[in-house]
Parts: structure tokens; sequence; C-alpha cells
């Protein structure tokens, strides 16, 4: 990882947390051919690099990311050849959603400008986000022609209500950060020159939980989703037992032991503190 550098990515690795920043900004980081498959291999380099404890996703200058590239994405793929349309859209859809929505570290959209269309995907498929309260989000599609494609309407579905995903995507109106926060889509909104501070410092709460009970945690939630009653409750246990086989540091003794014995934490209000 170290050393590498991409055309349309730039990635910052900093006391555990990667900043992968989307950069096209003369583009708005619209999302072209290249930067998704660049994106498959950031995201598969820090999945392996130990340095990265956590990933936040946001884009360079003044956008996150105005969506996918209608002239590289959309005009000229189409007088390619039909393959060509399928792996353009495989790197899209296996970065945006496969890789993100399940990705063994905590995600973060730090959301600190445009975002429209195609963003939304890679947006609802990170764990958590944080918006600049000027950004300006839209499902625009409606705008030039098209309805929303791949897992936008997906990804929209399983994190805002009903009416709110159905007026944006039918009128393409636009919305601000605060607006995002209110419907869910975003957990908060604050002024654009608190951004980074404010990711950072949930990114250091993050940081000082079990890196393996979190994973177990978020992967859990994200696929009982989809399933039956009986089906999660199975699943969950089985995730809740895999953790703590995982876990050579014996996370939930020591947060017992710490309780019950040692009486030196209260589990409600305070972590309990990792022995060595
Ligand atoms: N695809 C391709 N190029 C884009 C895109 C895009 N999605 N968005 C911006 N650009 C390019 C423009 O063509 C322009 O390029 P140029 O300098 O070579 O002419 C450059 O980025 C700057 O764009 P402006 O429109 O001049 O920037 P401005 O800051 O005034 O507006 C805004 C920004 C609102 C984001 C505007 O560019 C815009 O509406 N973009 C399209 C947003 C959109 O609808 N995205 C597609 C959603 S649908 C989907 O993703 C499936
Ligand atoms: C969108 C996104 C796509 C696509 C078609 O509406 C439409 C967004 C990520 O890929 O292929």
């Amino acid at each position: 990882m170290r050393g590498r550098s991409w055309q349309t990515v730039r990635v910052e690795l900093d006391g555990g947390i990667a900043w992968v920043e989307l950069n096209r900004p003369d583009k708005r980081n619209a999302m072209n051919p290249t930067l998704n498959s660049e994106m498959v291999e950031v995201l598969l380099a820090l999945d392996a690099d130990d340095a990265c404890g956590l990933l936040v996703l946001t884009g360079a200058g003044d956008s996150f990311s105005a969506g996918m590239d209608l002239k590289e994405y959309f005009r000229e793929v189409d007088e390619q050849a039909e393959h060509v349309q399928r792996r353009v859209r495989r790197d899209a859809n296996y970065w945006q959603w496969r890789l993100l929505r399940t990705y063994a570290k905590p995600t973060i959209a730090m959301v600190n400008g445009w975002c429209f269309g195609g963003a939304f995907t890679p947006l609802c498929a990170c764990d958590l986000a944080i918006a600049a309260d000027e950004a300006t989000f839209g499902l625009s599609e409606i705008n030039w022609g098209i309805p929303p494609g791949s897992l936008v309407s997906r990804g929209l579905a399983e994190t805002v209500g009903v009416r709110e995903a159905l007026l944006y995507i039918m009128t393409g109106r636009t919305f601000d950060g605060r607006k995002a926060a209110e419907m869910g889509l975003v957990n908060s909104s604050v002024p654009r020159e608190r951004l980074r501070a404010e990711v950072e410092a949930l990114a250091r709460e993050l940081l000082d939980k079990n890196p393996v009970v979190l994973r177990a945690a978020k992967l859990g939630f994200k696929h009982a989703q989809t399933m039956s009653w009986d089906t999660a409750e199975d699943y969950l246990y089985a995730k809740l037992e895999q953790s703590q086989f995982l876990d050579r540091t014996h996370g939930r003794e020591q947060g017992l032991s710490q309780f019950l014995d040692e009486k030196s934490i209260r589990p409600g209000l305070e972590t309990y503190r990792p022995e060595a």
C-alpha cells in the first residue's frame, strides 16, 4: 500500500485511518471507468493493510462525487462492445457495493459537497456517514433522462423512508446536509469547517473498540437485514460465537471480569480496558 499511487484516487494513512479521496476535482469527482477500477484496487489493498483500521470515503475539492461520469461511463461506453459495458458496470458495482457494504473495517462516508446519482451507492454502502451542512445531494437521474440504475434505489430503500426516497427520485430536487441528517441518510451534519474534525473524532471512537467484535457486529447487522427471524437468530448467535473464537484477546472475559470481579468498569457507560 505505502508508496502506491493512483490517477483518480488519493489515499492518506494516518494513525489507523485511511482517508480515501475520490480525486477528479475538475470533473467534480464523477466516477469514470478508471476511477472505478482504481477504487477496486484501493479497497483490496487497504483491506490487506494492517496500518488501516478504518476507512473514510470522501472527495477532493468541493465535491463528494457528481455521480457516474456521463461522458466516460455512459456515452463513450455506449459505442463499445457489450462486454465492455458489462466489465465497466462490474467494476463500478464491485467497489461501490459489494466490497464496501461488507468491508471488514469500519467505513465512514464524509460528504463534503456535491453528491449526485450514482454517488448514493457508496454513500449507502458505508456503515456511517457525516455530511457538511453545505453539501448538496440529488437523485438527478430523472433530470437527464434515466431512472436510477444499479443499486442506487436499493441502497436508498435500505437507508431512508419510502416517502422521502420517492420524492427525491421522482422530482430530482436537491437537498442539503441538514435535510440528509433529518431523513437518516447520514448520521449528522456539521458546518463544513468542522467536518473533518467531527469525522476524525468518530473514527477515533471506533478505533478504540475491539476490531474483531466490531466486525462481527456490523456484518451481523447488515446480513441479518434480509433474513427471516429464525435464520437471523441462529446466524447472529453463530456470529457471536465466531467472534469469541476469533478474538485472541478474549475481550468478553476481560469485560466480564472488570465488571463482575474488579468492579472497575460499568459497561453500560464505558468500554472495558484491553489488557496487553
Ligand atoms: N459526468 C461527467 N462530467 C461531469 C459530471 C458528471 N457526472 N459532473 C460534472 N462534470 C464535469 C463537467 O462536464 C465539467 O467539465 P468541463 O470543465 O470539462 O466542462 C466539470 O465537471 C465542472 O462541471 P460544472 O457543471 O461546470 O461545475 P459546477 O460546479 O458549476 O456544477 C454540478 C457542479 C452541480 C455537480 C454539475 O457539474 C452537475 O450537475 N453535474 C452532474 C451531476 C449529475 O447529474 N450526475 C449524474 C447523476 S446520474 C448517475 O450518476 C447515474
Ligand atoms: C447508475 C449507476 C450505475 C449504472 C447506471 O443511477 C445508473 C445510477 C453504478 O452504475 O450502471
